[in-house]
């Protein structure tokens, strides 16, 4: 069966600075350069990000690769603690600026669309020492001298910028969970770090929109919850307002979820609700899987959390992907469309990750490369559901994989890798893996055969 996209429809990869660049030693630390120092042992294999990728060094090898992928479109994100020597007076880095700058010219020469994001969970660390990070407001007034600054030095370059990349899944981890530095386990903390980088957001939109003329949005994480028996009904709202609307609702609706504000009342949780709400061009959507969600059964903590209302699991019987452990339903692609399109407005939007990491995937060379074909059924499962939705309406312009190369994955270091290249971590090596010549095609064609099961 042939799969067709639209002929514009942008087929590229997502990746990020922290988890490429590597050149630590040319910037100022972020709260994972510092975690990294100071607990190594958190970190698969005692692996940090330098040098990662070596992007900062091999910026024109890696363009070349791009090219040989055919990618219309490319993401990453500037890191906050290359542009300032220090981020508390705003002095200027201009050895990290020139980087930028000549890597995304060389992006752009090669004929690819840049988006570039201002935030990727790598927060300098001084912010985080000297303010206690997204829970000052302090923070949020330097932020928005970070994206001024981006703005004025780089906008000729790109094509569309985007605020934060998955706010949630930083702050979920980062203040709730206990899981990744700063390490707080609370839910004001979430709220109110949640509700900064809102602020964040919305007064950077607001700057750049005024003196600027190319697109902006936000990347949001999804993690739709699935419920199988009527009475998790309510197990699988309150998980949707607290990891899924908490910022696609004031973001594209331009206002806070009603029912998360109740909740938060309820359970007496301090929230300064932002007034001014300022539109988006776009909004990016990262997918990689839905979570089952049921009525909690067991609940142990002192204080409010939200799983008060909810646990999470994965029934019998679910595809997963065993190295990372998560749920595979490509249908769910579909659904998210549909959600963006009837309840939200049908705002233009992008499938700005997803992808399929793999615990030692050397065991799948043959012939000198990896022979990925998992991952492009994978892919092609995806953008099944994908088209269909895009036939029907949905507003979608395009498909980013996570992610270009093989690249440093937080606390899982390079433990499961998702690239359309291979990284061989002795030899430095970049080279195409199958799966890319199939992508390559895709990103010339916009069409392609199956999946195997339709
Ligand atoms: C997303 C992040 C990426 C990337 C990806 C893969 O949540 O935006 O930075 O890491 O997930 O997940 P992981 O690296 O945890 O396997």
């Amino acid at each position: 069966m042939k799969i067709q996209f639209p002929w514009e429809f942008s087929f590229g990869a997502a990746t990020s600075g922290p988890q490429t660049e590597g050149a630590s030693d040319k910037k100022v630390e972020s709260i994972w350069d510092y975690w990294y120092r100071t607990q190594p042992e958190v970190f698969h294999n005692q692996v940090g990000n330098n040098p990662a990728c070596n992007t900062y060094y091999e910026y024109m090898q890696d363009v070349e690769l791009m090219k040989e992928c055919r990618l219309n479109s490319f993401r990453t994100s500037i890191q906050w603690s290359r542009i300032f020597k220090d981020p508390l007076t705003l002095s200027i880095n201009e050895d990290g600026v020139s980087f930028y700058r000549n890597y995304f010219k060389a992006i752009k020469e090669a004929n690819i669309d840049l988006y570039v994001n201002l935030f990727h969970f790598d927060l300098p660390f001084v912010l985080e020492d000297e303010y206690g990070g997204w829970l000052s407001d302090k923070v949020v007034d330097l932020y928005v001298e970070f994206a001024k600054a981006c703005f004025q030095l780089f906008d000729e370059f790109v094509d569309k910028w985007i605020t934060f990349n998955e706010p949630i899944a930083f702050t979920r981890s980062a203040y709730f969970y206990n899981d990744i530095y700063p390490c707080h386990k609370g839910t004001q903390a979430y709220v109110t770090a949640n509700n900064n980088i809102l602020k964040a957001h919305m007064l950077a939109v607001s700057f750049y929109k005024k003196n600027y003329c190319k697109e902006i949005g936000i990347v949001l994480d999804l993690l739709p919850p699935i419920i199988c028996s009527k009475e998790d009904q309510y197990a699988g709202l309150v998980y949707d307002v607290f990891i899924n609307k908490i910022f696609l609702d004031p973001c594209i609706k331009h206002e806070y979820n009603k029912d998360y504000l109740e909740i938060l009342k309820k359970h007496e949780m301090d929230i300064q609700p932002i007034t001014e709400f300022h539109p988006i061009d776009f909004v990016g959507i990262n997918y990689y899987q839905p979570v089952y969600v049921r009525k909690q059964g067991d609940y142990r903590e002192s204080g409010f959390y939200p799983w008060y209302y909810f646990e999470t699991y994965i029934p019998e019987g679910v595809r997963i992907n065993e190295y990372r452990g998560w749920a595979i339903e490509p249908r769910v692609v579909y659904d998210i469309a549909k959600t963006i399109q009837n309840e939200y407005g049908n705002i233009k939007w992008y499938l700005s990750e997803n992808g399929m990491g793999v615990e030692n995937e050397e065991k799948f060379l043959k012939d000198g490369m990896i022979q990925d074909d998992y991952r492009t059924e994978f892919i092609k499962e995806h953008l099944y559901y994908l088209a269909k939705a895009v036939e029907e309406g949905s507003n979608c312009f395009g498909y980013h994989l996570w992610t270009f190369i093989d690249c440093f994955s937080w606390k899982n270091t390079f433990k499961n890798r998702y690239g359309l290249v291979s990284l061989n971590l002795q030899t430095r090596e970049k080279k195409l893996k199958k799966n890319a010549f199939f992508y390559r095609d895709l990103a010339v064609n916009k069409f392609f055969i199956g999946p195997s099961y339709v």
